[in-house]
């Protein structure tokens, strides 16, 4: 079996490296890790390439012509699914996704087809986030669950695993998000599919280093997708 972690980063430069070597130390076997980076001017992409020169599974997605989080995650998809992965782990790069729970959804993978790291169910937590953007992030599941009839109860979680066969079935080319929404685009369509979806608990951490950069702004408009979604859906586009 091949895995690959796909990470998207926009200035992380405080924390790839670290996060790298705690993914390589997990000794999964056959595993690979491709960060894809919209040209940082932190040199986060540098990094990387430093890191990869030396470690054949390491790999950089470097894009200069695109940018937004979206459509990082959908090139870093396409080329997961290119270099011929059986499985496909989604994280963030800020340390908020620990790699410790990633043989805990891959070992999952037996029961399900996605395995969402999850802070909404039993034994999910949140640390060092503030009481206002917990329940800014209560209120958008809840919505997010009613618009797009969704059972999951954490669907902003970017900590996922998937089987190739997800990622092949739900049309990546055709993703519409070029923002955070392709988080909730994916679960959307994959429970489209009928893949049988689990969320296991995880404790997310916060970021300490570096910077957010999903602010209200964007999240707004993020929200304001879901609801594009559901109706390009209706009118039969997704
Ligand atoms: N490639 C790429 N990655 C991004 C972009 N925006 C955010 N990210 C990454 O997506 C992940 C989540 O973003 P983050 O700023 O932590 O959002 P938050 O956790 O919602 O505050 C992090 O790994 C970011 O570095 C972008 O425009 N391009
Ligand atoms: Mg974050």
């Amino acid at each position: 079996m091949k895995t690959f972690v796909m990470i998207p980063t926009y200035n992380e430069k405080d924390n790839i490296k670290i996060l790298i070597e705690k993914i390589l130390k997990l000794k999964i076997k056959n595993l690979n890790v491709v960060v894809v980076d919209d040209n940082s001017p932190d040199f986060t992409w540098k990094i990387v390439q430093n890191i990869a020169k030396k470690n054949k599974n390491v790999h950089i997605l470097l894009r200069k012509k695109d940018k937004g989080r979206g459509s990082a995650g959908k090139d870093g998809f396409i080329y997961c699914l290119k270099h011929k992965a059986d499985i496909v782990v989604e994280m963030d790069s800020d340390m908020s996704h620990e790699p410790k729970y990633i043989p805990l959804m891959i070992d999952e993978l037996k029961n399900a087809d996605l395995i969402i790291g999850s802070r909404q169910i039993k034994g999910g937590k949140e640390i060092g986030r503030s009481l206002i953007r917990r329940i800014i992030t209560y209120l958008a599941n809840l919505y997010i669950r009613i618009v797009l009839g969704l059972k999951v109860k954490d669907c902003n979680s970017g900590f996922r695993c998937f089987k190739r066969e997800v990622l092949e079935k739900i049309n990546l080319q055709n993703i519409k998000s070029k923002g955070p929404a392709i988080v909730q685009e994916i679960l959307f369509k994959a429970n489209i599919k009928k893949f049988r979806i689990k969320e296991i608990p995880i404790t997310f951490i916060n970021r300490t280093k570096g910077k957010s950069k999903l602010g209200l702004r964007q999240l707004a408009s993020g929200y304001f997708m879901v609801l594009k979604l559901k109706i390009l859906s209706i009118m039969g586009k997704i």
